[in-house]
């Protein structure tokens, strides 16, 4: 009989997660019933928020469950279909999760349109992560032409596409990442005016007032704790903060006792939002099409980290969190047929 191979959650984790938080298993294959159809993974997305769902805690979303398939998007070829809008070969986009074969009866599961670039856009630049860079960015910091905008998570999936947007709307852009690499990248290959790496700066105050010396005036903030703290003490009047990420934080066993520097929005009269990508649905297909405009036009650029082999799930995840990718990190399950 033929066989799926699945990976389950299989321990809450303490702190920084580890493989044994995660079992492999082998199960049968699903049958096709009336309007559902089954699809084979090709690409699984490993992202931070994942994290979160690991935790035996209500959010937006219902946690993922303990030995049940771990949650998560991927791209999809499908294989068998009882279901009208699905059929055999297309390619689609869902929250299929981390197993080879899920069967589906189609909720929030789209055809994918990547234009010209590869399936795998669909997970990254052209996907969840892009449109959160764009809609966050343009929604929430509205940036204009001439401010300076900080990133931190620079080099990652959202943060190397919101430093790369806000160059296209002629602000100046400064990022923060963990490796010269990343720092390297930022500034030569995406054009970043500026990036420091967090890992071996002290001074990450001093740093930022000589990378932005007209203040700042728009934060896209993935990353939270001290970096955040410092960026707090340059913002501009009218400074508009957009809370994303908080990466830092994600598995703290404590919560950290930061320096409390909410008197800076009165003084500067700056806002403060955080947001999830799911409030901007009505706009997904406009980010969509205007990101895969820049990608066709080269006025977007963007990496992916591909992990071969769906048993390196856990593997590839643990190392996205861990900061080893540069952009997108992916875990490659199987060809298209
Ligand atoms: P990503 O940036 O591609 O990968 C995570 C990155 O976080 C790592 O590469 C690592 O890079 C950095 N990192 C890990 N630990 C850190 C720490 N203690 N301090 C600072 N940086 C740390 O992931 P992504 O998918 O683009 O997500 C970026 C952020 O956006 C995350 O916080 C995520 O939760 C958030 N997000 C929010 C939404 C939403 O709807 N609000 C949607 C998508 C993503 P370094 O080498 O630089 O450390
Ligand atoms: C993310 C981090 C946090 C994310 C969503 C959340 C979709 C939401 C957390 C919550 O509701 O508690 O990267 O991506």
């Amino acid at each position: 009989m033929p066989s799926n191979q699945q990976i389950l959650l299989a321990a809450r984790p303490q702190g920084f997660p580890k493989l044994t938080d995660f079992r492999q298993v082998e199960t049968p294959l699903p049958e096709v019933t009336a309007g559902h159809f089954l699809v084979r993974t090709l690409y699984l997305s490993v992202d931070p928020y994942m994290r979160g769902r690991m935790n035996d805690r209500k959010s937006y979303a219902p946690p993922a469950q303990l030995d049940e398939v771990m949650i998560g998007g991927a791209v999809a070829q499908v294989v068998e279909s009882q279901h009208d809008k699905f059929q055999p070969g297309d390619l689609v986009v869902g929250m299929f999760g981390w197993q080879q074969f899920a069967l589906s009866d189609g909720t929030e599961v789209r055809h994918v349109s990547t234009g010209s670039a590869p399936i795998s856009t669909a997970l990254g630049i052209l996907g969840m992560p892009g449109i959160t860079a764009y809609c966050g960015l343009l929604e929430i910091c509205q940036p204009r032409e001439g401010e300076t905008v900080v990133v931190s998570g620079a080099a990652g999936a959202v943060g190397s596409i919101v430093g790369q947007i806000a160059k296209l709307k002629g602000c100046q852009v400064v990022g923060i990442a963990g490796s010269d690499e990343k720092v390297e990248h930022l500034t030569t290959e995406l054009g970043f005016d500026a990036a420091f790496n967090y890992k071996t700066t002290d001074d990450y105050y001093g740093t930022l007032k000589q990378l932005c010396p007209q203040g700042i005036d728009c934060y896209f903030d993935n990353v939270g704790g001290p970096i955040t703290d410092a960026v707090f003490g340059h913002i501009n009047v009218n400074a508009r903060i957009a809370i994303c990420g908080q990466i830092s934080q994600y598995h703290a066993e404590k919560l950290e006792q930061g320096p409390r520097l909410f008197w800076k929005l009165i003084e500067k009269q700056a806002r403060i939002e955080g947001f999830l990508v799911f409030q901007f649905i009505p706009q997904f297909r406009a980010a969509i099409q205007q990101l895969t405009e820049w990608v066709e036009t080269g006025q977007l650029k963007y990496r992916e980290r591909i992990t071969e082999g769906l048993e390196n799930t856990p593997q590839a995840f643990l190392e996205m969190l861990q900061g080893k990718n540069t952009g997108k990190q992916l875990v490659k399950v199987a060809e298209v047929e």
